[in-house]
């Protein structure tokens, strides 16, 4: 009989970290040497979305070729291991939690191998370049293809899922985030206010530091795995 039946485990740049991919704090704020607002707001993408398209396109030959890390590994062991349902909600537009054979994972800034179509709505895989030439395999029309990647102003996605795992949650871990991109930065207080136990798993303590009951501060590469052990051999 384990002792957590629903299990909501929160990620962000940090637990990608370990396989070589920068985050947003390490950079200063950069991703690539591009500033956030000229490459991840929706304004930037309406601006100049040439110049979006080709940020994506080189963050993703980037993200494509990374190897998933032993903190990644450590969710498949536990979901694998331990009798409860967990679920995988990440910040991260790398596909190295699905790499990794991680189940039940919500993307909620979307992802970074797929395109949306302006035009149709169609969500595609996309794995070579998009650019505003790219046609629609869909609905045909040319130049409406846009990353599936929520840019800052916009709307999340699998929200509706997500809150409702948020709201039956007993035990929320957050992995690598820091904490200052919302409304993911408030499911913490969402998983809190409805009993969850609540983790923090980071190299230092972070802006939403008093909602967590424990913090596990160390690289997630290390920390996670014996967090799993522990929790597998007290199940
Ligand atoms: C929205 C896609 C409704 C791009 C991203 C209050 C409520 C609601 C909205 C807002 C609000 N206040 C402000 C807003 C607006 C805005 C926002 O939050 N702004 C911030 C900057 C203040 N939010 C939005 O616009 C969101 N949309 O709310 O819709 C709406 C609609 C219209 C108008 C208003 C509201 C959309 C947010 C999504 C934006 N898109 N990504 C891309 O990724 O290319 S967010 C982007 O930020 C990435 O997803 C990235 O993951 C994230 C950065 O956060 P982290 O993942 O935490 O990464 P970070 O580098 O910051 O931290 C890494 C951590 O890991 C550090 O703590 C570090 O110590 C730790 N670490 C490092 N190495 C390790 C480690 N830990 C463990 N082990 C290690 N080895």
């Amino acid at each position: 009989m384990s002792t957590y039946k629903n299990i909501v485990i929160l990620t962000g740049a940090g637990i990608s970290a370990e396989s070589g991919l920068a985050t947003f704090r390490a950079s200063n704020g950069l991703w690539n040497n591009h500033k956030v607002e000229d490459v991840a707001t929706i304004e930037a993408f309406e601006r100049n979305p040439a110049y979006v398209h080709e940020f994506y396109n080189e963050l993703k030959k980037e993200l494509v070729k990374a190897k998933p890390n032993k903190a990644h590994l450590a969710i498949t062991r536990l979901q694998k291991e331990y009798d409860a349902n967990i679920s995988v909600v990440t910040q991260n537009v790398d596909t190295l939690h699905e790499k990794a054979g991680n189940q039940n994972i919500y993307h909620i800034h979307g992802q970074i191998n797929q395109a949306v179509c302006l035009n149709c709505g169609r969500i595609l895989e996309t794995f070579g370049d998009i650019d505003t030439e790219t046609v629609c395999p869909h609905c045909h029309i040319a130049g409406m293809m846009k990353p599936n990647i929520v840019f800052f102003g916009e709307n999340l996605l699998c929200m509706d899922k997500v809150d409702r795992l948020l709201s039956e949650c007993d035990l929320f871990l957050s992995i690598g985030t820091s904490g200052v991109v919302f409304p993911a930065a408030s499911f913490v207080q969402i998983a809190k206010y409805n009993n969850a136990k609540t983790y923090e798993f980071n190299l230092e303590p972070t802006s939403n530091n008093y909602f967590f009951d424990h913090h596990i501060y160390g690289p997630a590469g290390t920390t996670l795995p014996a967090f799993v052990d522990e929790m597998i051999k007290n199940k």
